[in-house]
């Protein structure tokens, strides 16, 4: 069995070898590096998939896209003990698929069209202040979940944990989650998880 993943500096495919680390099976980490200025994936990611963007997992020559899907596919594959998600029985499973989605979806998505709208030099715009209330609405969101959960599937730490945490991260490197302890609360606890500093240590 081979398992590789193809992943990109700096990017949100760090949640993936974050949950490769904490999963612990073995696997292999293929490095690509942004171009320094326009900061787009290397043409090669082209080479693997059409969309030529990062994370990309290699299981046995099968390659899979898109974070939530590998992610799915791992714990099928490789987290029969349900450790890192709840059985679809458990009361905690509606929780952990919606922050599972939410990580690449509405709680994300007002983030990443605030970074398009910067690079474009249109942060002025109505069309800027309408991403920064969603994103707003997003931080309140997370803040309040947090406020009554340990984790955001409940009271265990799962996949939906790795997945939101470059969303939680991100934040908290612009300084958006000052007035958010329950959030920077849990950015410590997940921090000082060893598996959090064996991605670290792969380099994100
Ligand atoms: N929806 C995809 C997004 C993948 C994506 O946009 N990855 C970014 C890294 S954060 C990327 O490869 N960007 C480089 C590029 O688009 O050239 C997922 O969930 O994996």
């Amino acid at each position: 069995m081979t398992l590789k993943l193809h992943h990109l500096n700096a990017s949100r495919s760090q949640r993936i070898v974050w949950l490769l680390e904490e999963l612990g099976v073995e696997h292999e980490i293929i490095h690509h590096s942004r171009h320094p200025e326009t900061r787009l994936a290397p043409p090669e990611l082209l080479d693997i998939h059409p969309m030529g963007k990062s994370p990309l997992l290699d299981h046995d020559g099968v390659i899979i896209a898109e974070t939530g899907a590998i992610t799915e596919y791992l714990l099928a594959k490789f987290d029969p003990e349900h450790k890192l998600h709840p059985r679809t029985d458990s009361a905690d499973y509606p929780r952990y698929l919606e922050w599972l989605h939410s990580a690449e979806g509405s709680v994300f998505l007002p983030g990443l069209f605030g970074f398009y709208l910067m690079n474009s030099d249109l942060l002025e715009t109505p069309l800027a202040a309408a991403m920064m209330a969603e994103r707003t609405k997003a931080a309140n969101h997370v803040e309040a979940h947090l406020s009554k959960h340990a984790y955001f599937a409940g009271d265990s730490f799962t996949a939906a944990d790795c997945l939101m945490g470059f969303q939680l991260m991100s934040t908290n490197a612009q300084g958006l989650l000052d007035d958010k302890p329950a959030s920077k609360a849990w950015l410590e606890k997940v921090q000082a998880r060893p598996a959090f500093q064996r991605m670290l240590a792969v380099g994100v």
